[in-house]
């Protein structure tokens, strides 16, 4: 197949290499569209201060010469007509579009002035900070709003990745990846890494062509399927399920661990006659998956040593009983004694961004420059206690409601990052509740309709335009150096928040050092020096990386409060909430809401990722568009046919709380009796047709992919409006 095996030998220090044309220099970045597992190496062609071709960077090690579309199309993205040039000052209505450019300093002296003065009013803790879907300047805002004196610092993993995080920490007080290169069979719980992380893809296809056996858990077909031993289709939201009809074959069959089941977790007798009731046969009633495969997939996993699981950030804990499905699923490492062990999911700790290269950083220590106990308590602390005891953020989820009812307090200040507040379940009530705000900043690359509701917009660059710093799990480390300049008068998130902390943090004196100086003394116990890294462009393996060591449970046990793995967890028990991974069913679905089933008898699963879109970046660019030029929902033929659709019909898509009208692909991808549609298009919202109160009530996260809905085919008139 071609597939490269990356080079590990990287020259370091060769700086902007010229190629035949002596006028044109290849200048090395990373491309940051997507998420922080890709961030793929970019050579950057620059021709008079203008990029006029990308490619791969063939001695990446991570990402080995690969692009996506996205990526490739990052010309499309940088010089877009739609990036934003100067600060701009709103002088029509809200949502007008209406701005006047203002200078970089008097849109300074206006946000400074504004917050200080509502701080003085109201308190710290009335002003928001927030950060969308990119993250490279999160440690940043994050000690800004901490050493401003605002707990409110929150971010798109409300919805993202943080579920996941408490489902593990509940369970096992962290939890670790898949070992692809090692594991010999490899569960992939819901995640399209084709799609939704391509740097991944080679690994995983080598392993394959090794003999790796992949078994493959979700309802819709992707690319993997092709190359799953065996897939499992299930009904959206029943995972919970499917995860204990597996460990009742486990357990019934013996095939799981007794060693470390014995010696090391909580609860087991518990599980075990709870999960008595998920006989293959009644799990197959639940989840659809048949109760073949469900044995087989069983012991195909428990007895092929060692096993992985892989799963991702959103799908299986965007329902309203996430964490507890999260649970289930990750029940099975420890059942069959692959947790931390070689070739099954190994702990290892972040280093900086998610990104977890070996070597530990202070990035936690730099953004909690202020304890909790001297803040004012986070919004909806008391609603999520087991998610804000985990996760050192507010749950942006009930922004829009703390805006609305201004209890204990209000918030009436918004400095955001990349907001985009069609994210939100309940979209429409999220614009309205902004709308409320006495003072919004968003800060972006592009003019949005989120843009359009701030009093102040500020333009930043993209990562081609500034210096980051990136570290890989291939033990390496980049800090990149901009490859030309900023477009405009567009600036870095990161001069932005360090100017900003001239006027907002004084007293932080670290900040008033600059960006560089607290780069640094977040890298202080790696050993390696900014200095070093400039000498370096092209990025550079990290030395004398400690060995991976494999069950590490042995040494401290586990750091759950009985030290061991937790079937039953102590934490829930203690919060009055069922101890085991209880399955219930999604608060919407054809077996809890039976009476509207007649009204609503399909399912629908939002948000899938498509391979050259990106949330709502992507649409923009010529080059990803063409590949899908108008929005769609999935439909399978057999409910096509009954209601006499054809391919690119339009049709109104409809939820007990709204309905769009979107155009009908017809395709086999998604089971009979299931919706799926993208949810990053601006029209139609798909987000409307959530309730914002649609939250798992653990985690505060939206049960985007459990829901129920009718298409039909739209009528020119006589519509249904709700
Ligand atoms: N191209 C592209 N890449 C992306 C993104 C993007 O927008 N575009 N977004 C990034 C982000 S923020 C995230 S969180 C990740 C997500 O990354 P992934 O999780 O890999 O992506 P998805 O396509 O959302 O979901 C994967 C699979 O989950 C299954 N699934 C859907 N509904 C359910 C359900 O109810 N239960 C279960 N068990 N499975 C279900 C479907 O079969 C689907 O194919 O992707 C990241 N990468
Ligand atoms: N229905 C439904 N809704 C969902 C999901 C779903 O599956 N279904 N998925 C959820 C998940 S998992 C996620 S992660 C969120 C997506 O989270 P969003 O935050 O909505 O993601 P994006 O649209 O990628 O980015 C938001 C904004 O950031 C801007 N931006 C990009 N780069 C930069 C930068 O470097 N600096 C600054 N200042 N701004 C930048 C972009 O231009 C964009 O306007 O959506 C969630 N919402
Ligand atoms: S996978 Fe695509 S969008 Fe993501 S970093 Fe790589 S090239 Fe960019
Ligand atoms: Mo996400």
């Amino acid at each position: 197949m071609g597939r490269t095996t990356p080079n590990h030998q990287i020259e370091g220090g060769s700086k902007g290499a010229k190629v035949g044309n002596p006028d044109i220099e290849v200048r090395h970045t990373i491309c940051s569209i997507c998420n922080p597992g890709s961030h793929c190496g970019i050579d950057a062609y620059v021709k008079d201060g203008v990029i006029i071709k990308v490619e791969g960077t063939k001695s990446h090690p991570h990402s080995a010469g690969t692009l996506c579309p996205k990526g490739a199309a990052s010309r499309q993205y940088i010089y877009h007509k739609d990036r934003l040039k100067t600060p701009l000052l709103r002088t029509g209505e809200q949502g007008s579009g209406r701005f006047e450019p203002i200078s970089w300093d008097e849109a300074m002296d206006r946000i400074g002035e504004t917050l200080n003065r509502i701080k003085e009013e109201s308190g710290p803790e009335t002003v928001a900070f927030y950060v969308g879907y990119s993250k490279w300047m999160r440690p940043f805002v994050k000690r800004l709003a901490h050493s401003f004196g605002s707990p409110n610092y929150c971010t798109e993993s409300s919805t993202c990745h943080t579920a996941t995080v408490v489902a593990s920490e509940l369970t096992y007080g962290g939890f670790g990846d898949p070992e692809i290169g090692k594991t010999r069979c490899l569960l992939v719980w819901s995640k399209n890494p084709f799609y939704s992380n391509p740097s991944a893809i080679r690994r995983l296809l080598d392993a394959r062509e090794r003999g790796m056996k992949i078994i493959e858990v979700g309802p819709l077909i992707t690319p993997l399927t092709a190359h799953a031993d065996i897939h499992l289709r299930i009904r959206p939201g029943t995972s919970g399920a499917l995860a204990h009809g597996m460990a009742n074959v486990i357990i019934e069959e013996e095939l799981f661990d007794m060693d470390f089941v014995e010696n090391w977790t909580l609860g087991f007798e518990e599980y075990r006659a709870y999960v008595q009731q998920f006989s293959p046969e009644e799990t197959e009633k639940v989840t659809g998956v048949s109760s073949r495969l469900i044995r087989e997939a069983a012991r195909l996993y428990a007895t092929t040593k060692p096993a992985a699981l892989m799963t991702s950030a959103s799908p299986t804990v965007h329902h309203t009983n996430g964490v507890q499905n999260h649970r289930a699923l990750i029940a099975l490492v420890g059942l069959t004694g692959n947790f931390d062990r070689e070739g099954g999911n190994v702990v290892s700790p972040d280093t900086y961004l998610y990104m977890s290269a070996g070597v530990g950083s202070r990035q936690y220590e730099y953004e909690q420059s202020r304890p909790w106990s001297e803040m004012a308590p986070r919004m909806a602390q008391d609603k999520y206690p087991i998610w804000s005891g985990m996760i050192a953020e507010a749950q942006a989820m009930h922004l829009p409601f703390q805006i609305q009812n201004p209890e204990p307090y209000p918030i009436r200040g918004l400095v955001a990052f990349g907001m985009n507040y069609r994210m939100w379940p309940g979209s429409d009530f999220m614009l309205q509740s902004l709308k409320k705000l006495d003072f919004m900043v968003n800060v972006d690359l592009f003019m949005t309709d989120t843009c359009k509701v701030a009093d102040i917009v500020l333009p930043a660059c993209t990562s081609f335009e500034r210096s980051e710093l990136k570290f890989y799990p291939e033990k390496y480390v980049m800090w990149t150096t901009p490859v030309i300049k900023p477009l405009g008068e567009s600036r870095s998130d990161a001069d932005i928040i360090f100017d900003l902390a001239k006027r907002i943090a004084p007293d932080d004196p670290l900040m008033q050092q600059g960006y560089e100086a607290n780069v640094d003394w977040i890298l202080e116990p790696t050993g390696i020096r900014l200095e070093e890294l400039k000498g370096h462009p092209k990025g550079m393996m990290l030395k004398d990386v400690p060995k991976i060591r494999y069950k590490k449970y042995e040494e401290r046990g586990f750091p759950t409060p009985s030290g061991k793995m937790e079937f039953a967890s102590t934490i829930l028990k203690e919060e009055d909430l069922d101890p085991l991974p209880t399955f219930r069913e999604s608060r919407l679905s054809l077996v809890s809401t039976p009476e509207l089933c007649s009204d609503y008898p399909l399912i629908l699963t939002t948000g899938a990722r498509l391979p050259m879109f990106i949330h709502s970046r992507t649409f923009r660019l010529p080059w990803t568009k063409r590949l899908r030029p108008e929005p769609m929902l999935d439909i399978n033929p057999r409910d096509a046919k009954e209601r006499n659709l054809s391919q690119g019909d339009e049709v109104l898509l409809s939820t007990p709380r709204n309905s769009v009208r979107v155009k009908a692909n017809i395709t086999e991808m998604v089971p009979p009796g299931v919706i799926n549609i993208f949810h990053g298009y601006s029209e139609p919202e798909v987000n409307r047709l959530i309730d914002p109160d649609y939250l798992d009530p653990i985690s505060g996260f939206p049960g985007f992919k459990s829901l129920i809905c009718q298409v039909e085919k739209a009528m020119r008139t006589g519509e249904r409006h709700k």
